[in-house]
């Protein structure tokens, strides 16, 4: 298991570079150029910057997370072509700078939803909140009505760049059901996955979060079945999966150590964190301890050990504790500190199966 952790680039993050160093056992950061939109073409002196940087902190930057797929390969117009054209762009750029892994999603319009980013825990610490009815009855053309009339209109987790297309968007997945969403996904899989294996970066696919359909759109990265059919549509090691298991653990019927067990060798890389899901389907974030939530970590990193993982592996959003100001779910203590729950639960493997002694 190599250990990376996500960074949002100078000026974009309140975490450093040499804070990331200082984390046990971290080698790399997981990177992307957020200023660029969606089907754009990377810059190459934009990524050498993050190479500098990287280099200097004696970091490696073969994790990118993401390169985002512009909505029109999702929708499947005739204009995706232009698109994937430049998503091949990226590819070549990124090998370059020495990029293995490109982790991505196939989600409709929204990344990530939440309908609060700072609910309060027991202990006082707050977390990214999910609240199933609230997002079941939220009226989508009142929504969209007010953030028209209000451009600076927000909601937890919505970009800002994805709420000024809405309606349109909305518009244009009318039509699209989530067998069509597959068909679309294949045509872009077929493009990119051989041209990937050529330049040697594995494409990594992101569970939806929550990993069910909302506010009327598909969402098919969603469970074990729609995962095995869309590693299958391209059956490739370049076709690899982002095994996250707070996305997938929102859904307590996932059984994400049964899914490790069947793609580990799909998985080049894992985002490991908990969640704690209440009955009415509402979850929170918590801290990345087995028993502080409702998923199985220490049953997940045991398989992944079990199946000689060799990808990489971040810790995930984390609470927001001891007064850390920081982008929500990104601060640094508590991801340090879910970092050494990870190698903690991984080194007992090691020396419990190996016999190794720690260190070796
Ligand atoms: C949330 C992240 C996601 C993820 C994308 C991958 O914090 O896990 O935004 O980066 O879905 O494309």
């Amino acid at each position: 298991m190599k250990m990376v952790f996500r960074w949002f680039g100078e000026g974009n993050d309140t975490v450093t570079l040499t804070q990331i160093k200082q984390i046990p056992g971290v080698e790399g950061i997981v990177w992307a150029l957020h200023d660029v939109p969606a089907g754009e073409e990377w810059p190459m002196d934009k990524i050498w910057q993050v190479k500098e940087a990287a280099d200097k902190a004696g970091l490696h930057m073969k994790v990118v997370e993401s390169v985002n797929i512009h909505e029109d390969i999702k929708l499947g117009l005739p204009s995706r072509d232009l698109y994937i054209d430049n998503y091949k762009k990226t590819i070549v750029k990124l090998a370059e700078v020495g990029v293995k892994v490109i982790c991505y999603n196939f989600m409709p319009v929204f990344d990530w939803v939440r309908t609060d980013l700072h609910k309060e825990l027991e202990d006082g610490s707050t977390a990214l909140f999910y609240e199933k009815e609230k997002v079941a009855h939220l009226n989508l053309d009142e929504q969209v009505q007010r953030i028209n009339a209000n451009p600076n209109f927000t909601m937890p987790g919505w970009e800002p760049e994805r709420l000024a297309r809405l309606t349109e968007l909305f518009d244009a997945y009318k039509d699209v059901t989530e067998e069509q969403l597959f068909e679309n996904a294949k045509y872009f899989l077929e493009e990119i996955i051989p041209f990937a294996a050529k330049h040697d970066i594995r494409m990594a696919i992101h569970p939806d979060d929550p990993p069910w359909p909302i506010f009327g759109l598909p969402r098919i990265i969603t469970g074990q079945d729609n995962i095995r059919r869309f590693l299958n549509l391209v059956d490739s090691p370049y076709n690899g999966l982002t095994m996250c298991s707070g996305s997938l653990g929102a859904n307590p019927a996932n059984d994400i150590v049964a899914i490790v067990n069947e793609f580990a060798d799909r998985i080049p890389f894992a985002h490991i964190r908990n969640v704690r899901v209440y009955e009415n389907g509402d979850f929170i974030e918590t801290s990345h301890r087995t028993t502080d939530g409702t998923v199985d970590i220490a049953g997940i990193v045991n398989a992944l050990h079990d199946n000689d993982y060799e990808g990489y592996c971040r810790p995930d959003h984390g609470r927001h504790i001891w007064d850390e100001q920081c982008r929500p779910g990104y601060g640094l203590y508590d991801r340090a500190l879910g970092i050494m729950y990870l190698w903690g639960l991984w080194d007992a493997n090691r020396r419990k199966l190996q016999g190794e002694r720690i260190g070796d």
